[in-house]
C-alpha cells in the first residue's frame, strides 16, 4: 500500500493541559491508525538527539528544557496515506500564531517555544525518530475494522 508512518509527541504543555484526548482525536477520526502510544519522561540524552539537527540553533538549550521539564510526553506512531505531510498540517506552522486556526498550534497555542506538538517532517526523520522512541516491538501490527473504508 501507499502507507507510511510518522512520529508525533506531545509535547510537556500538551500533557499538563490536558489536551491528550483531543490531540489524539484529531488523527483517530481523520482515519489514521495508532500503531504505538506512551508517556515518557525524557531524559536530556533523549531530547539532545531527538533534536540533534537544531544542536547549532540559539533556541536548543530552552527546547531541550522543555523536553525535560519533568512533566511527561506522550510519543505516538500514526500510520497512513500520507501521514507525513498531513500530520504537519494538523499540527499546524512552528510558531502558533502563524499557524491555521484549524490546526492544533493554531487553536491551542500561542508560542513558538510552547508549542504543544512535534510531527516528523519527512520520511527520513520519521524513521530516525520512530527507531528513537519506541523499541520494535512496541509497534502494533493489526488492521482498524475501518482500514478499507479509510483507505481505497
Ligand atoms: O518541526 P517544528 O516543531 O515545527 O519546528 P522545528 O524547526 O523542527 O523546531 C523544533 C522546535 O524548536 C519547535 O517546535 C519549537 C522550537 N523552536 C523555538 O523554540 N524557536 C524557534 N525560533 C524555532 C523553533
Ligand atoms: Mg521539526
Amino acid at each position: 500500500t501507499d502507507s507510511e508512518r510518522s512520529f508525533v509527541m506531545i509535547k510537556p504543555d500538551g500533557v499538563s493541559r490536558q489536551l491528550v484526548g483531543k490531540i489524539v482525536s484529531r488523527f483517530e477520526e481523520r482515519g489514521y491508525k495508532l500503531v504505538a502510544i506512551k508517556t515518557v519522561t525524557p531524559s536530556e540524552d533523549l531530547a539532545k538527539e531527538h533534536y540533534s539537527d537544531l544542536a547549532a540553533r540559539p533556541f536548543y538549550p530552552g527546547l531541550v528544557k522543555y523536553i525535560t521539564s519533568g512533566t511527561p510526553v506522550v510519543a505516538m506512531v500514526w500510520e497512513g496515506k500520507d501521514v507525513i505531510k498531513q500530520g504537519r498540517r494538523i499540527v499546524g506552522a512552528t510558531n502558533p500564531l502563524d499557524a491555521d486556526p484549524g490546526s492544533v498550534r493554531g487553536q491551542y497555542a500561542v508560542s513558538v517555544g510552547r508549542n504543544l506538538i512535534h510531527a516528523s517532517d519527512s520520511f527520513e526523520a520519521a524513521t530516525k525518530e520512530i527507531g528513537l522512541w519506541f523499541q520494535q516491538g512496541e509497534l502494533s501490527d493489526y488492521e482498524p475494522v475501518a482500514w478499507p473504508w479509510v483507505m481505497a
